[in-house]
């Protein structure tokens, strides 16, 4: 019985010895000490040996059990030293390697543009205002002097929420707003994203962004609309820049004009880029309509106002010569870090 429990103990510690692993090590203990191991087959076997030797036998194997399962311990506090030890070594920052470059994108040319926009009106004074892009009927078309059966309507069909809720089609609902508070003078721009059902080609998109601006306080005259815009395109496309202004129609201002610049690339002359005339048309204004006044608790006889709308993509395609609107939207970074 001896000799069978020493070489039990002398196998185990070999092949504790040569485990290089806790699963190794773990397949020793069970195969030794286990339900079915050696060693509790050697304890099943009690009844074999004569009652007077059983406690000096059971004291054996307690030693013999005890011996292994210290040496079983001790592999495996070393392997888990060895293991912590491989792993801090293959985790070894060397911080001396140049780091990695983050990509973190490009301005967009609408922004490139906007912020342009709104760093010359803010130089005159302008504050810039943001409004909601859903809107009630009323502040998208009937406060804008578009009633219900308007021509003007049908042009800017949009998107409709529900019955009388919908994405504005322009960022005068913001000027409504404004005006409402009834705190004067006003001086602002309005940037933000609009919605029209429109198809989408090269010059248009159903999602698309303008500034639309709005002056009002006593005594302001369609003068002082030619002069801040054509100083707001000479501060854009360059001092050289001219201005003609065309009669149009708008419900929301009388008179109404669209502007256009001279051609910034042959500088009127005429060219491929303004299609010969040497003309830009660049965007809408006129002197604020006194029902548009009248609706928004404005009284028409003692104040008055001139309002313009720009499309932004449209002075960001012609500000960087893009010939595709679609371009904007594709967000290629090749394509976007040319600007
Ligand atoms: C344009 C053209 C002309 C405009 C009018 C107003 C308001 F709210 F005062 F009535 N805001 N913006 C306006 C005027 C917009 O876009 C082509």
């Amino acid at each position: 019985m001896k000799e069978k429990l020493e070489q039990i103990k002398s196998q185990a510690i070999a092949q504790i010895d040569v485990s290089d692993s806790l699963e190794k090590l773990n397949e020793v203990r069970v195969n030794v000490l286990g339900k079915k191991g050696e060693l509790t087959a050697v304890l099943k076997s009690m009844k074999d040996v004569a009652p007077e030797d059983r406690p000096k036998v059971g004291q054996m194997v307690n030693e013999v059990r005890e011996e292994i399962e210290q040496k079983l311990e001790g592999a495996k506090k070393q392997l888990e030293q060895a293991a912590r030890e491989a792993q801090l070594k293959a985790e070894v920052i060397d911080v001396t390697l140049p780091a990695k470059k983050n990509v973190i994108g490009h301005r967009h040319p609408n922004t490139i543009a906007l912020e342009e926009i709104e760093r010359i009106f803010v130089g005159m004074g302008y504050e810039v205002v943001e409004g909601p892009e859903v809107e009630k009927d009323y502040y998208n078309f009937e406060a804008l002097n578009i009633p219900a059966d308007h021509p003007a309507k049908d042009e800017q069909d949009t998107f409709y929420i529900s019955g009388d809720i919908l994405l504005r089609t322009q960022t005068s609902s913001v000027q409504i707003h404004e005006m409402e508070k009834g705190t004067i003078p006003i001086r602002m721009i309005a940037p933000g994203r609009v919605f029209r059902a429109d198809e989408v080609d090269a010059t248009h998109s159903p999602c698309f962004h303008q500034v639309e601006g709005l002056v009002v306080d006593k005594n302001i005259t369609f003068a002082d609309l030619k002069g801040t815009l054509a100083k707001f395109v000479q501060e854009l496309f360059g001092e050289q820049t001219k201005v003609k202004f065309r009669p149009h129609h708008f419900p929301f201002t009388e008179p109404s004009a669209e502007m256009d610049v001279s051609c910034f690339k042959c500088g009127g002359t005429g060219c491929r880029f303004c299609k010969g005339s040497g003309w830009i048309e660049i965007l809408g204004c006129g002197m604020v309509h006194p029902h548009v006044l009248e609706m928004c608790g404005i009284d028409p006889q003692e104040y008055s106002g001139f309002a313009f709308g720009v499309g932004l993509e449209r002075i960001a395609l012609l500000k960087y010569e893009i010939d595709d609107m679609r371009l904007l939207y594709e967000n290629d970074i090749r394509f976007l870090k040319q600007f």
